[in-house]
């Protein structure tokens, strides 16, 4: 995935880590999002079925969280998840609860139900790139599931396939998860049910991108576990957002080499180029984001949510 990966973050980590929250216990912090878990306010004990799940503006290229943050970026990708829960209801529950949050974490924050988490990164692919990619030219196959002669970089599958990976410790990268595997730690009904929803739910995402001129060439999602939910899994975390997905402009479509990113096309052509004076060989933190490509970076994350919900953003 785009960014299912660890970040190498600088010594000297000028990113204010998570803030504290009254009202609420921090639980864990990922590479740009925040987990809390909401305080009983009669024992001001941590409440077990419920948790905090914030994102920040924190925003990670080439393996690093980036010490500019992008205004607005945690709300944008924090209201597209929403939409697309929405847009997908029918398909599948989702853990939402509701987006009355504290003031200081307003619109880029959604309290959710806790579940027990399937110990599965579930990855459907419609496109060919990546570590898919890279699957596909050792033996024709993805995931196990054997796919047409003549693919090349950026091809469109015939349909999406579901690609499970490991969920990975800190540090580490996702490695793909045999389906076999899957089933050995979930059961196979729920291996299977996860599937189906993974391409189903990629599938519908590209129903509706595709009018909006964006492709999305792979997603990662999370469920959790409820033996109330009519298959037992309830879709949870983000769901379709660029942290998640590789969002594609339709219009630059053009299989044969490395599609640009819609999101994060300016940070990284900067990166690259000798204007940044970052050296991505070296190992150092990148340097902050100039203000051009940062306002040009915001601008993607705001595009990419007006286009696909049809509705005007407003922090
Ligand atoms: C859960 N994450 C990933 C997200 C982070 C890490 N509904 C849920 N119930 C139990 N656990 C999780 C969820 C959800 N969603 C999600 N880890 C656990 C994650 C945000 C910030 F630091």
């Amino acid at each position: 995935m785009a960014d299912a990966r660890t970040d190498r973050t600088a010594a000297t980590d000028p990113t204010p880590r998570p803030p504290a929250l009254p009202g609420y216990a921090h639980v864990y912090s990922g590479k740009v999002r925040d987990l809390y878990a909401p305080l009983d306010p009669a024992s001001g004990a941590p409440r077990d079925d419920q948790l905090l799940l914030v994102a920040s503006d924190r925003l990670s290229a080439f393996d690093f969280i980036l010490e500019t943050p992008v205004p607005d970026k945690g709300a944008v990708l924090t209201q597209l998840s929403l939409w697309w829960f929405e847009q997908l209801e029918d398909l599948v529950p989702n853990h939402v609860v509701s987006t009355d949050v504290p003031a200081e974490v307003a619109g880029r924050a959604v309290l959710v139900r806790r579940l027990e988490m399937l110990p599965v990164e579930c990855v459907a692919r419609a496109y060919l790139t990546g570590g898919g990619l890279r699957e596909y030219r050792a033996d024709g196959r993805v995931s196990g599931v054997l796919l047409p002669e003549g693919l090349v970089d950026g091809s469109r599958l015939p349909e999406p396939v579901f690609t499970p990976s490991t969920k990975a410790q800190q540090g580490e990268h996702d490695e793909p998860m045999p389906y076999e595997d899957v089933v050995a730690a979930v059961g196979e009904r729920t291996a299977e049910r996860a599937r189906l929803l993974t391409t189903r739910i990629l599938a519908r995402g590209n129903e509706i991108a595709a009018e909006r001129g964006i492709l999305i060439a792979d997603t990662k999602v999370e469920f959790g576990l409820d033996d109330d939910a009519p298959d037992g899994l309830v879709l949870a975390d983000e769901v379709l957002t660029p942290d998640s997905s590789r969002f594609w402009p339709a219009d630059q479509w053009e299989p044969g080499h490395t599609q640009p990113s819609f999101d994060k096309e300016f940070v990284r052509e900067w990166l690259l180029s000798p204007a940044s004076g970052w050296d991505k060989a070296s190992g150092e933190a990148p340097p902050p984001m100039p203000g051009d490509v940062l306002e040009r970076t915001r601008a993607k994350y705001v595009e990419a949510y007006e286009r696909l919900t049809g509705r005007t953003f407003t922090a």
